[in-house]
């Protein structure tokens, strides 16, 4: 019998153990952590022996396959044991498709946008009425979804790790958002090996299939002119024009768009969306081509993508009080996702930035502050690069160390038709357990201190 082993026991490793179980192999999961309760639970509910603390090697290398949960590096040495006995080690994604029987996918990745495209798709498929599960890099697993329910369609958002274990797998929607540079210490420093895992949203396509992507994107336009298949592409774009046989997407400088696939179309008034920004119509216009390639109803797509609010801590507006509008945009962890942020902006903002910095690059920001950014708050317990990158730039940078003293600093600044936004460009770590808990305590601080 084949024999699989599960390498983690978060959220992707339970969902894939118990999927190999349901499918009858011969299943070990093994977590050199600690493996949390309720994941626990699961795996003996369903008869599936693991261990925690660390992985008994010998046992692992005897297995006929692998699924590598994507938080495991390649560098682990498990890994390398793996690799130099020639063990093939697949993702969660690989596996569980192959289990999906005759469901279709739409498969979501980029740098940034990944999250709220994912979830704007997944909205319109179900308000459609359409059988579909939400998985991947988000929510529940889809290895899990697979095991446990029966779907038409499943919405997967992919992080570039889980594509880095995806060699037969083949989406019938691929989205690809945008590639800038981000997880670098996970490809050996080289850009290419990252723009290359996320080329993989795109592979063994064929001409049944869609590849919807953005043509302004310089990085993901020379990727694509290199492509050998003969996918049916679907570009968006707001400032390129690309002709493409099966459709697009265009934003013109009036704010709406057409997305076209076939003989269907839909138009959208940007003005009239509730997600704000140049960054939020290029999601827009990838979940509408996506969505239309998947035969939903034009009307239905047009009510649903009006319809859609902010996911949490993406450019979320919390409060407005005396004329101060409070947005909070935590997941904001690299320069491109402030350049956008920042982009959006239609009133001057009080922008409080810093944290654990990732070796930014602040140049591209510097024009958007010093035309809309009328104070910068750093907060973090080393604010040095970022007080020197913008004194100067922006009228007034102050250098705080608490949210609770760059909050005061804030609401005394601010003034009525301001907007403070939390919008860090780093990630939490070094004052926060997480960006969620990050953008939480920022909303708790707003609405019980403003
Ligand atoms: N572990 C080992 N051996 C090691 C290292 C780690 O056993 O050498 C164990 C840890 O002890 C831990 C487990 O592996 O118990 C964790 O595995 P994981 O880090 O892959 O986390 P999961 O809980 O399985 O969640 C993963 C994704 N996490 C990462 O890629 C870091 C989730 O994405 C995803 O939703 C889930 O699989 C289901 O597919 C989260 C994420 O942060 C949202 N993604 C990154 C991002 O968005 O930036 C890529
Ligand atoms: P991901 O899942 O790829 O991290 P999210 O939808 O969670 O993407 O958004 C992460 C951050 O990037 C947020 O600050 C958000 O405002 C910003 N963002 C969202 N869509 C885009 C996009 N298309 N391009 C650049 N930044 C974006």
């Amino acid at each position: 019998m084949k024999r699989i082993v599960v390498l983690g026991g978060g959220i992707s490793g339970y969902g894939s153990a118990i999927l190999a179980k349901k499918q009858g192999f011969d299943v070990f999961l093994s977590d050199a952590g600690r493996i949390a309760e309720r994941f626990k639970c699961k795996l003996e509910e369903w008869d599936v022996p693991y261990e925690e603390g660390g992985h008994s090697v010998e046992r692992i290398v005897a297995a006929t396959e692998v699924i590598k949960s994507p938080g495991i590096p390649e560098k682990a040495p498990i890994v390398k044991a793996l690799r130099e006995k020639n063990i093939p080690i697949i993702s969660e994604m690989e596996f569980a498709s192959r289990y999906m029987g005759k469901a279709r996918t739409i498969c979501i990745t980029g740098s940034n946008g990944k999250t709220t495209t994912t979830s704007l798709i997944y909205k319109i498929m179900s308000d459609a009425g359409v059988n579909v599960a939400l998985g991947g890099n988000i929510g529940e697993s889809f290895a899990y979804s697979v095991a446990t329910g029966e779907y038409d369609w499943y919405v997967l958002e992919l992080s570039s790790f889980q594509l880095d274990g995806m060699y037969r797998f083949r989406a019938d929607v691929s989205v690809l958002m945008n590639i800038t540079p981000d997880h670098l210490d996970r490809y050996d420093y080289c850009f290419q090996n990252y723009v290359d895992s996320k080329m993989r949203i795109a592979q063994n396509q064929n001409s049944r299939n869609h590849f919807v992507y953005c043509a302004d994107d310089e990085v993901v336009w020379r990727e694509v002119e290199r492509l050998e298949s003969n996918v049916r592409q679907l570009p968006f774009m707001a400032k390129s024009s690309v002709a493409s046989g099966a459709g697009d997407a265009f934003l013109s400088s009036d704010g709406v768009f057409t997305a076209s696939v076939g003989e269907r179309s839909v138009e959208i008034d940007t003005a009239k969306m509730q997600i704000k920004g140049l960054h939020n119509a290029y999601n827009a216009m990838a979940a509408a081509l996506a969505t239309l390639a998947a035969g939903v109803d034009a009307e239905s797509i047009v009510r649903s993508i009006y319809d859609f609010s902010p996911v949490e801590h993406r450019l979320e507006p919390v409060r407005e009080v005396d004329g101060v509008l409070y947005v909070n945009d935590s997941k904001a962890t690299n320069v491109d996702s402030v350049w956008y942020a920042l982009e959006s902006m239609t009133r001057p903002v009080v922008w409080i930035a810093g944290g654990t910095d990732k070796g930014n690059d602040y140049e591209p920001l510097k024009a958007f502050a010093r035309e809309k950014v009328k104070a910068l708050i750093c907060m973090g317990l080393d604010n040095d690069k970022l007080v020197r990158e913008f004194t100067g730039v922006v009228p007034q940078v102050v250098s705080t160390a608490s949210l609770d003293e760059a909050m005061r600093v804030a609401v005394a600044v601010a003034q009525s038709g301001d907007v403070v936004l939390l919008s860090p460009a780093c990630a939490s770590f070094d004052l926060f357990k997480n960006y969620e808990n990050r953008g939480e305590l920022f909303k708790e601080w707003v609405r019980s201190n403003v």
